[in-house]
């Protein structure tokens, strides 16, 4: 949980305050959380301790978590009980009341390890929380509460002194994810302090998880947005300059909140980040006080989207594979589950669910990066099931698995998510193919399937050629007559299996496209 040689000072006595006293070292709430590594977060000042709980279905046991509240998200989340007529309460769905319900509770600290909510519609109001939360007390707390004092008095003295001498170091030692709080101060009053995105994501990079709110809020209201550069699911897309570098700025309107704040969410998952996915800098909601507007700021990539490179440039056989492994591992990682373990956060599977040439970024060197994760699914290992109850066939009909266009894909099981990915990467490895020059020749850019459906194709026109004919992209003959562009071949077909189980990994496709790319004797 901590590094092993920290000094016990610094560590055990801090620690043993907050644990048990709920002391906090932070001005901010401290809640109980069942998905972080030390069990707590920070909701930060003004922010609230949640209890969701959510109906699994069946005979399987109700899923209970624990989580942190900021308060900036409240606000969101408030709004959002007010659009559904309600009164404004601290709960995520109005909408899905019989299957997920939330409390929050403002104080003292890990508050919300005894809440219970029940399906009941909820009726919290804000200025409720606070007696439903002290009613789910139990004597053993009171008497913690009780004790406290005294004991906070007696060691106070004593840890003070021990932590404001030795602790200056070792800080970050328990500094635990997007803690908002003094860490980050400095760096907003210095408005003219030179450090770039770069250098800044690097400094938090070992929290994990991305910038901390308030520096992801300073940040945002520092940008000017220039022109729009495209146009995304749900809002358009921006060039914006921030201290003279280059961002990009996607707004969504108010009423996609859901869309950002999902998106927001799975960028900030623990240990996402990796050079082949979008790197994302800040999420912030802008509110004039009759308009919110709300922004989500990643890197920018002049080359823009895969779908545009592949339609202005040619590649050689390096930068084929150039393209294709980068995007791989981009894929492969988000596919990955990594373990956690004492000293390092894990990283739970993600699923893209709306992979396409036109979510695939091109960088200035050649390499590609994925982008747009607003459709993305986690794999929750503790229940084995979905984060999320996922809607049915969202995406790009174009890019749908076949499983997917017909309805028989299992919502329940992750791995399905992942094998409808790499059916799109299939595809994608066609379309970066075709512009594959060999000695002059080379196929005109062109989408999967343009040559049997329309530019709009329905659903109905999709499973009748992807499904009922079992149409695939065809495979030109020049393809035959060179060692890498048949390896490619024989990759997209294994991806694009009617059969979605016998579908390569991208662990697979990954090893074997650098394995094509070591021939090539490049080096990647
Ligand atoms: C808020 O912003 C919207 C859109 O930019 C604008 O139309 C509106 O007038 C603004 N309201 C106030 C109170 O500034
Ligand atoms: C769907 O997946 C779940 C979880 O892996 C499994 O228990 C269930 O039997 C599957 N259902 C079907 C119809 O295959
Ligand atoms: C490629 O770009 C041209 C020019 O912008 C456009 O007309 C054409 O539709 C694009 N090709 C495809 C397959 O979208
Ligand atoms: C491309 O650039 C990234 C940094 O932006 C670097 O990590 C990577 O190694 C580069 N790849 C190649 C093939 O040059
Ligand atoms: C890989 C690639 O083509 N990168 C290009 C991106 O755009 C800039 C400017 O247009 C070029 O200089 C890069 O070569």
């Amino acid at each position: 949980m901590l590094p092993k040689k920290m000094d016990i000072c610094c560590v055990i006595l801090p620690l043993l305050l907050i644990v048990s006293c709920g002391f906090d070292i932070t001005a901010g709430l401290r809640c109980y959380c069942s998905d972080c590594p030390s069990n707590e977060c920070d909701a930060g000042e003004g922010g609230r301790c949640v209890t969701a709980i959510t109906k699994m279905g069946g005979t399987r046991e109700d899923k209970i978590r624990y989580r942190c509240l900021k308060e900036e998200k409240i606000y969101i989340r408030v709004q959002e009980g007010k659009m559904q007529g309600g009164t404004p309460h601290c709960m995520v769905s109005a909408q899905k009341e019989d299957v997920n319900n939330i409390i929050c509770c403002s104080g003292p600290d890990l508050c919300n390890q005894h809440l219970r909510p029940t399906y009941a519609p909820a009726t919290v109001r804000p200025g409720d929380e606070n007696s439903e939360a002290k009613l789910q007390f139990g004597t053993a707390e009171l008497v913690i509460f009780i004790a406290c004092p005294v004991l906070i008095v007696s060691i106070l003295f004593m840890v003070l002194f021990f932590a404001y001498h030795q602790c200056q170091r070792n800080r970050h030692g328990y500094q635990l994810p997007n803690d908002a709080s003094q860490e980050t101060m400095p760096f907003v009053q210095q408005g003219q302090s030179s450090s770039t995105l770069r250098e800044m994501m690097y400094e938090y990079s070992g929290s994990g998880s991305g910038l901390p709110l308030l520096v992801q809020r300073t940040i945002a209201r520092q940008i000017q947005v220039r022109e729009t550069i495209g146009k995304g699911r749900y809002g358009e897309v921006y060039r914006g300059r921030w201290r003279g570098e280059n961002v990009a700025v996607k707004i969504f309107p108010s009423r996609e909140e859901r869309s950002w704040f999902r998106e927001a969410e799975i960028y900030q998952t623990v240990m996402l980040r990796h050079e082949n996915i979008l790197g994302f800098i800040a999420a912030d909601n802008k509110d004039n006080g009759t308009w919110t507007q709300l922004w989500l700021i990643t890197d920018y990539h002049e080359n823009g989207s895969l779908f545009d490179y592949l339609n202005r440039t040619v590649v050689s056989i390096s930068g084929m594979l150039k393209l294709s492994l980068s995007a791989s591992c981009g894929l492969a990682h988000l596919h990955m589950e990594i373990i956690g373990t004492e000293v390092h956060a894990g990283k739970p599977a993600i699923a893209h669910r709306d992979l396409k040439s036109k979510n695939i970024l091109v960088k200035n060197n050649g390499t590609c990066c994925i982008a747009d994760l607003g459709l993305a699914v986690r794999h929750d290992i503790a229940t084995d099931s979905v984060d999320i109850a996922p809607n049915n066939r969202v995406g790009t009909k174009r890019y749908m698995a076949p499983e997917v266009l017909d309805e028989s894909i299992n919502m329940t099981h992750f791995e399905s998510f992942k094998r409808a990915d790499v059916y799109a990467f299939g595809l994608v490895l066609w379309e970066i193919t075709r512009r594959c020059s060999l000695g002059g020749i080379v196929e005109e850019y062109q989408l999967p399937y343009y040559d049997m459906v329309q530019s709009d194709p329905s659903l109905e026109e999709m499973r009748k050629v992807v499904c009922e004919e079992k149409h695939r992209p065809a495979i030109p003959n020049r393809w035959h007559s060179h060692e890498s562009l048949r390896v490619m071949a024989r990759l997209m077909k294994e991806c694009w299996y009617h059969n979605a189980a016998a579908r390569l990994t991208t662990l697979r496709i990954k090893k074997t496209l650098a394995s094509i790319a070591n021939q090539e004797d490049m080096k990647i």
